[in-house]
């Protein structure tokens, strides 16, 4: 039988395993991304495991998250992180040059390849064919020292696109549709492959919006085949022999097919607070909105920027609304400025942002007390924003841009002819911003920057044989990242400061978590359904850690931050009776005895209340590999232990 392009990109980096929905199977990983707040935990873990220099094809690490400096301590990080990619190999992308994933996308991204970014947004090179995924930093630490990447085997789901976009209905609809069809947690265990006649009509700056925001999917990653609209953009971007093309069989399978007509679709938007409560703007109506923010890694591309200038030209915001545009690298800013479209935004009165995450990660530009705020984002999660009441609604650039005129909720089709644009035969290539590493002989002598900030990293002991520990929190479904370990630009800049982060841990759920956590020595977290939802932050395991928290016990895990879990060397259990969840109350006492034994023969685990004198079955649906790691004490000692 034929294979389609996630099975072809799987096999042709397959180190290990069957590809078997669901069997553990390990791949060469021949990119690797970081940003700045993800990465100077990556780079403290990567010195930790002692490798002189990065073993992979290509490593980039990136400044685009931490950019506002109000203190030190970000400029700090910028620094500790330039001078390992100085010495270790990487090339460094300094801060002003953009957004990790648009420029990886513009300027490093090759179809065919495998790429793992310490961002969950890192699937957005499935737009040129790429197998790439979000992960935690010591995963991405693993792979930058020439380890393999291990998760398990997804099945293939083909997004089936028929037709093409009606005028002013954008890839960001395609999105919040799929969004809406399979919920927040309907692309677990999943790869997303985009297909069918309706995927020629989508350039790839539209395809990067797509399998981009996939990640709110919670599946492994989103992927389009790489064709001659993949080659086109590549030559575009002066890179045309980086091109390969990657397509599926005539008769290739799928594990289940989703169809959507395109000329089917309307502005759509994803509601407070969550990416998947979508509807359209149709139906929300005219309510008035307070802010306008329009660029993130999912809508800032140079296509999106050129749309909304088209609209905003000779207009200018309205009165009650606060408009913010970040450009999503330096390369779009800069043919903004030299197409006159630059002026266009300015004139209309938007606040231009440097080119940089901002205000999707709270970076600034938190709206005003119970504000409604227009984002072309993809993460509406509540109190991200920075502003706790704020009303977030995820949107397409078009829509974003018709409300800062109006002020109030519209559909831009009210709005009259859609803005033809057309893409440019050639970017603006200056990589000017990108510094190259030291050969190995120089590398020698450049000195790794620690400033002051940088504290120590949590590190668990080898498993136990039996924990007792006190439930210290219950909480309920879809529990983000962002809820266990917020961000935000009073909190961001201490990602490499865990001690400081701790006191923030829960504290949208239990304003006093850190304190109960400490006078109880230990801990253990009853969870609900898809717990540790959205990014990849190694943090929301490491903080827990700190605090003593031993196991993780939910109805069901979001991928990336189970890895993270065992990666710490914290157990993540399931109930295997979702009921059980109900019997256990906070401050209750639990136990796990014999837990050594278990993990290493996968015999049945059994949690004990010891509060109400009852026993839950448990399951642990890790693999071998991931058994060994717990029973290490986590993933940076089984591989100082395994060299
Ligand atoms: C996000 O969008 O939540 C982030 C900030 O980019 C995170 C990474 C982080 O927490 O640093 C992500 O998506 O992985
Ligand atoms: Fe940055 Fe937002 Fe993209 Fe995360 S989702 S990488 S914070 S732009």
């Amino acid at each position: 039988m034929g294979m389609n392009v996630a099975q072809k990109l799987i096999r042709s980096h397959l180190l290990e395993g069957e590809m078997i929905p669901g069997k553990d199977i390990a791949l060469k990983i021949d990119q690797t991304l970081t940003q700045d707040a993800t990465g100077t935990m990556a780079y403290l873990e990567f010195e930790a495991m002692g490798v002189p220099r990065v073993r992979t094809e290509l490593s980039v690490a990136y400044i685009d998250h931490n950019t506002l400096q109000t203190g030190f301590e970000n400029a700090d990080d910028h620094r500790f992180i330039q001078s390992c990619a100085k010495k270790r190999g990487l090339r460094f992308s300094r801060p002003g040059n953009g957004i990790c994933h648009q420029v990886h996308l513009e300027r490093f991204g090759k179809p065919g390849k495998t790429l793992i970014g310490s961002d969950s947004h890192t699937p957005t090179g499935g737009g040129i064919g790429m197998l790439a995924m979000g992960a935690g930093g010591l995963d991405v630490a693993v792979a930058m020292g020439g380890g393999a990447y291990h998760i398990t085997m997804p099945g293939v789901t083909l997004v089936r696109l028929t037709g093409a976009l009606s005028p002013w209905v954008s890839a960001k609809d395609v999105i919040l549709e799929v969004l809406r069809r399979l919920t927040v947690k309907g692309g677990v265990g999943r790869i997303i492959e985009y297909g069918g006649p309706g995927i020629a009509s989508l350039t790839v700056p539209e395809r990067a919006t797509i399998t981009n925001m996939g990640a709110e999917l919670g599946a492994t990653t989103s992927v389009f085949p790489s064709d001659d609209v993949t080659r086109a953009f590549l030559k575009a971007q002066n890179r045309e022999a980086d091109w390969t093309e990657l397509l599926p069989d005539a008769d290739a399978a799928y594990d289940d097919t989703v169809e959507i007509e395109l000329s089917t679709l309307e502005p759509l938007a994803a509601c407070p607070h969550m990416p998947d409560n979508i509807k359209s703007v149709r139906e929300i109506g005219p309510i008035q909105v307070s802010q306008v923010c329009i660029g993130s890694c999912t809508n800032s591309s140079l296509q999106d920027l050129l749309k909304v200038a088209a609209i905003l030209k000779n207009k200018t915001a309205h009165p009650d609304v606060s408009l913010s545009i970040a450009p999503g690298s330096k390369q779009v800013l800069t043919m903004l400025a030299r197409c006159g479209a630059l002026a266009d935004l300015i004139s209309s009165g938007a606040r231009i942002l440097e080119a940089a995450c901002g205000p999707c990660i709270g970076m600034g530009q938190s709206p005003s007390s119970g504000g409604v705020s227009l984002r072309s984002f993809n993460r509406n999660f509540e109190g991200r924003s920075g502003t706790a009441d704020a009303q977030v609604y995820l949107v397409s650039p078009e829509t974003a841009a018709a409300a800062a005129i109006t002020g109030v909720f519209t559909d831009p089709r009210e709005l009259g002819d859609a803005p033809a644009i057309r893409l440019p035969e050639a970017y603006h290539i200056d990589d000017g911003m990108i510094e190259l590493p030291a050969s190995p002989e120089e590398a020698e002598g450049v000195e790794i920057l620690y400033g002051p900030n940088i504290k120590p990293f949590p590190t668990s002991g080898p498993l136990p044989e039996t924990i007792k520990a006190k439930t210290v929190l219950k909480v309920g479904d879809h529990i983000t990242t962002d809820h266990i370990m917020p961000a935000g630009a009073k909190i961001l800049p201490y990602r490499s400061n865990i001690p400081y982060l701790s006191k923030f841990c829960f504290a949208q759920c239990d304003p006093d978590f850190a304190e109960h956590c400490r006078e109880a020595g230990r801990g253990i977290i009853i969870g609900g359904a898809n717990y540790g939802q959205g990014s990849s932050r190694e943090h929301a395991a490491l903080v827990p850690l700190y605090l003593g928290i031993k196991a993780v016990v939910t109805k069901s895990f979001a991928r990336i931050h189970c890895a993270n879990l065992v990666n710490a060397g914290i157990l993540p259990f399931t109930f295997t009776d979702a009921a059980d969840y109900d019997k256990i109350d906070a401050g209750d006492e639990l136990a796990l005895e014999n837990i050594r034994a278990a993990i290493s023969k996968a015999s049945p685990i059994w949690l004990k209340n010891i509060t109400k004198n009852e026993s839950y079955a448990l399951s642990c649906e890790l693999s071998q590999r991931q058994r060994e790691i717990l029973l290490a004490g986590g993933l940076l000692r089984f591989t100082r232990e395994r060299g």
